[in-house]
């Protein structure tokens, strides 16, 4: 195979003489080529078979012990204006930049095959979509971009039609954490990494593309690229609505997309459509829809079980690509809170013995197609995408933020969204639990000065009146003990439940200086046993807390300068001068 377009066959020979791969593999996204590469994964050894009895088609693959999370220090945006990149990025002059990768690239697969990676992000024949062609010397890449995205023939058409598509090139070099980087250049639409093999560092159609770059496109050409989930909620008459729910990485987007109703709200549904990420585009009547780029999913393996999230674990049964779990005596993949079975290999190969940690790294990751999950939504293929009702932003917050709240205005929402704080997890490399500023959950992954983002947000107001509603959700208040107030997973059905009755106007809330929370009698709680004075801390807010907290916050906004949105401090300023 080869291409008749001609910048991609110019870009694959310099890259091939630049890097001197033994071999060009162009990938067709077969399944015949997928086992292929699975085959030869097995006989060099970085894949192995896990029990294909219990586990058909599902395969191990352990990644280098340093080379296990995004490395957030070593991602840079590129371009040569740095107030347009912004302080939330880190910046390298394009030029500097491009030598640097050029120097690491230099040879860098000889002996290698380069594998010449055709991507859709976005159902094929959706106008919302964007193709890129990733580069790469792993075989694992290849196996999961083919469950992640539309790889291989139909987006190279695709893309030899439009003549457009993002160049990432990547190679995993010597796995040197000191020769590690991950760079964009959004000016020209490319991506260079080299260095790691883990998933958001090497996957550069997930966040390299499908955010930071897109981010950076979405704002030139007036939509929004967002690290958001996206899922239809049915209710027993059968109406259904779409919300989308930002959160950071580890926080459970994946539990919710996929959320299985209480026994009481049995008659209700929830549909997947994405669990990571959501380009939203307001269509000519002016109703925001959203496609997920992706089509399957790279989720958190620990803490999977049959009553967190029964779809996801029925959904890795089989044909699943497991990263960095532990395996048991008969070989099944192994996890902390799987409930079942006992680890005896840990994920560095390595016997299992309690003392030298866990069996499973905590941000092992489950790599499967979108069509596994029984919840799959037969609308997420629609070229068209969905409406969407409700946008829910959140974090991981011990304490302050109440468990679910609404914005008075699209205004209101955009400085709610950038006011989302949450613990550190283990999908980035650095401390885990401490509080950092995570505006839209797009901290990592935001591909331009954040100010400016708040602007364009801002923007919508003024070219629709048909915008969803804004909320904010914390699943995870605790009390001194460290136990969780609310008891999450299947129950959060009850609060997206008030989120539709919210919008549909079919419910009061109480007026609060933040936002609207559920009035009394508004969440449907009364068989969950929880505390009234529980109950009452999870839906008021302590104003001493937020003072202090928007004083924070206010620092924060006011470190973006000139560049912040008027109409951003005069929001802030409003909550703040209502809580004093
Ligand atoms: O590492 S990934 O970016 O693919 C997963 C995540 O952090 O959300
Ligand atoms: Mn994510």
């Amino acid at each position: 195979m080869t291409t008749k377009n001609q910048e991609l066959a110019a870009w694959v020979s310099d890259v091939a003489a630049l890097t001197q791969a033994q071999e060009i593999v162009w990938c067709d996204g077969s399944e015949q080529e997928y086992q292929r590469i699975v085959d030869l994964m097995l006989d060099d050894g970085t894949l192995s078979t896990l029990n294909q009895e219990t586990h058909p088609n599902c395969y191990l693959h352990l990644s280098d012990p340093q080379d296990v999370a995004r490395v957030e220090h070593l991602t840079f945006i590129c371009s040569d204006d740095k107030a347009t990149v912004g302080d939330n990025n880190n910046w390298m002059p394009v030029a500097e930049a491009k030598q640097k990768m050029n120097d690491l690239y230099q040879g860098c697969m000889q002996g290698r095959t380069m594998y010449v990676i055709p991507y859709c992000m976005g159902p094929i024949d959706s106008p919302y979509s964007r193709c890129g062609v990733e580069i790469s010397d792993s075989p694992y890449v290849v196996i999961n971009m083919k469950l992640m995205t539309r790889m291989g023939a139909k987006a190279l058409a695709r893309i030899e039609n439009e003549g457009k598509f993002v160049k990432g090139l990547h190679s995993t070099g010597e796995l040197d954490p000191d020769r590690r980087f991950i760079m964009h250049f959004p000016d020209e639409l490319s991506i260079m990494s080299y260095g790691s093999g883990y998933g958001g560092n090497a996957l550069l159609g997930k966040k390299c593309h499908a955010l930071r770059i897109a981010s950076w496109q979405a704002r030139q050409e007036g939509w929004l690229a967002e690290h958001m989930l996206i899922l239809g909620l049915e209710s027993p008459e059968g109406e259904t609505h779409y919300i989308t729910a930002a959160f950071p990485s580890a926080c459970g987007k994946t539990n919710l997309a996929m959320l299985i109703p209480p026994e009481k709200y049995k008659d209700w549904k929830v549909w997947t459509l994405g669990d990571d990420i959501a380009w939203l585009h307001m269509d000519t009547e002016g109703q925001m829809r959203a496609i997920n780029p992706e089509a399957g999913y790279f989720g958190v393996v620990p803490g999977t079980n049959a009553k967190t999230n029964r779809n996801a674990y029925d959904m890795i049964q089989q044909n699943t690509i497991f990263t960095n779990v532990g395996t048991t005596e008969d070989n099944q993949p192994w996890w902390e809170d799987k409930k079942v079975g006992q680890p005896s290999v840990n994920w560095k190969g390595d016997s299992y013995n309690e003392g030298t940690g866990p069996a499973a790294h905590p941000n092992s990751r489950f790599t499967v197609s979108a069509t596994e999950n029984k919840a799959y939504s037969n609308l997420a293929e629609s070229a068209e995408g969905v409406p969407i009702s409700a946008i829910v932003f959140g974090g991981r917050r011990r304490e302050l933020a109440p468990l679910v709240y609404q914005a008075k205005s699209w205004e209101h929402g955009v400085l709610m969204g950038a006011g989302v704080a949450s613990e550190t997890t283990a999908a980035a490399t650095g401390e885990v639990g401490v509080v950092r500023r995570d505006p839209m959950a797009m901290k990592p992954f935001c591909g331009y000065n954040f100010a400016d983002y708040w602007s364009h947000w801002l923007s919508f107001a003024k070219r629709t009146d048909k915008l969803p509603e804004i909320f904010h959700v914390n699943w995870f208040r605790q009390n001194d003990d460290g136990d969780f107030l609310w008891p999450g997973f299947g129950e959060n059905l009850r609060v997206l439940q008030w989120i539709i009755q919210r919008c549909k106007g079919e419910v009061d809330a109480k007026e609060t200086a933040i936002g609207y929370l559920p009035s009394e009698e508004g969440v449907d709680i009364d068989d969950l046993n929880i505390d009234p004075a529980v109950w009452q801390s999870l839906t008021s807010i302590n104003d001493e807390q937020w003072r202090q907290e928007m004083d924070e916050f206010g620092d924060y906004l006011e470190s973006f300068g000139d560049r912040l949105p008027g109409e951003l401090k005069r929001q802030h300023a409003e909550v703040r001068a209502a809580l004093s």
